[in-house]
């Protein structure tokens, strides 16, 4: 029995010591100290030690189960520390390469007319007013006097997300939520995302940016909306920016407006960027209707109020010049540096 054991431990402190990673260290340790190992089969034929011989074979067993233990620990820290040492050796530092350059990055061109806009109308004294983007159907549709046949409110054009909630379609709903509170007057602007069941391409996506503004005061007229947006454009566009109003028909202002800017590339003397026309359409306006008034609460017999709407892609796209709505979501900084 000794002698077997003598064996074993020899054998095992060799394989310990030959063992060139941990892999193989651990194969050892298996086969040695594991389920089926050696020194585990040594202590299951202890049945067929004389009974007074076992406790001094039980100890040899324990001693030389120590000492293959210890051996392990030890060749599992050089083994360790030659592993680290390979890495620290391959992962060297080279201190003189030049410097990655960072990329930096770049406002927006949506960014960049949303705050070229917002200048505009805070220097004339407006507030911008930010609302929510999951509205109620009452505040999207409703109270702006679309009815429930309107074309806007079918499936094909508005994302519902019950009978009752939508992804607003247009901003107004802020308008909306600012008349109710009641302080007049009010000079506001809503910028922010809208949605609409379009195809993408190179003018639609189904989520886009809209900039809608309103004013209410006693006697405002339809001089003062045309006043305001003439100068909008002129800040917008260039002082000799032309304006013209073309009649058109929206549900929740009376009358309503369709306003075309003089072509700020070829002054109005027509040009491939204004297809010929001199012309470019930009915004749709109109008196706010009574019923719109009324239902937020405003008597329309005291009050009346301008309000206007704009696609700030669309400035966007037309200010500087690009010819597809895709490349402003796409947000590749090669793109967004040249704005
Ligand atoms: C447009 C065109 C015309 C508009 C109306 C309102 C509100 F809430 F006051 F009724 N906000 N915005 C409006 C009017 C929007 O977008 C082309």
């Amino acid at each position: 029995m000794k002698e077997k054991l003598a064996k074993i431990r020899e054998e095992i402190l060799k394989q310990i010591n030959a063992s060139e990673n941990l892999d193989k260290l651990n194969e050892v340790r298996v086969s040695a100290l594991g389920k089926k190992g050696a020194l585990t089969e040594v202590l299951k034929s202890m049945r067929d030690v004389a009974p007074e011989e076992r406790p001094r074979v039980g100890q040899m067993v324990n001693e030389v189960r120590a000492e293959i233990e210890k051996a392990l620990e030890t060749e599992k820290a050089k083994l360790e520390d030659l592993v680290l040492e390979a890495r620290l050796k391959n992962e060297v530092i080279d201190v003189t390469l030049p410097a990655r350059k960072n990329q930096v990055g770049h406002r927006h061109p949506n960014t960049i007319a949303l705050e070229e806009v917002e200048r505009i109308f805070v220097g004339m004294g407006y507030e911008v007013v930010e609302g929510p983007e999951v509205e109620k159907d009452y505040y999207n549709f409703e109270a702006l006097n679309i009815p429930k046949d309107h074309p806007a409110r079918d499936e094909q054009d508005t994302f519902y997300i019950n009978d009752q909630i939508v992804l607003r379609t247009q901003t107004s709903p802020v308008q909306v939520r600012t008349m109710e509170k009641g302080k007049l007057p009010i000079r506001m602007i809503a910028p922010g995302r809208v949605f609409r069941s379009d195809e993408v391409d190179a003018t639609h996506s189904p989520s886009f940016h809209q900039i809608e503004g309103l004013v209410i005061d006693k006697n405002i007229t339809f001089s003062d909306l045309k006043g305001t947006l003439a100068e909008f454009a002129r800040e917008l566009f260039g002082e000799n920016t032309k304006v013209k109003f073309r009649p058109h028909h929206f549900p929740f202002t009376e009358p309503s407006a369709e306003v075309d800017v003089s072509c700020f590339k070829c002054g109005g003397k027509g040009c491939r960027f204004c297809k010929g026309s001199g012309w470019i359409e930009i915004l749709g306006c109109g008196m706010v209707h009574p019923r719109v008034l009324s239902m937020s609460g405003i008597d329309p017999e005291e009050y009346s109020g301008f309000a206007f709407g704009v696609g700030l892609e669309r400035i966007a796209l037309l200010k500087y010049e690009i010819d597809d709505m895709r490349l402003l979501y796409e947000n590749d900084i090669r793109f967004l540096k040249q704005f």
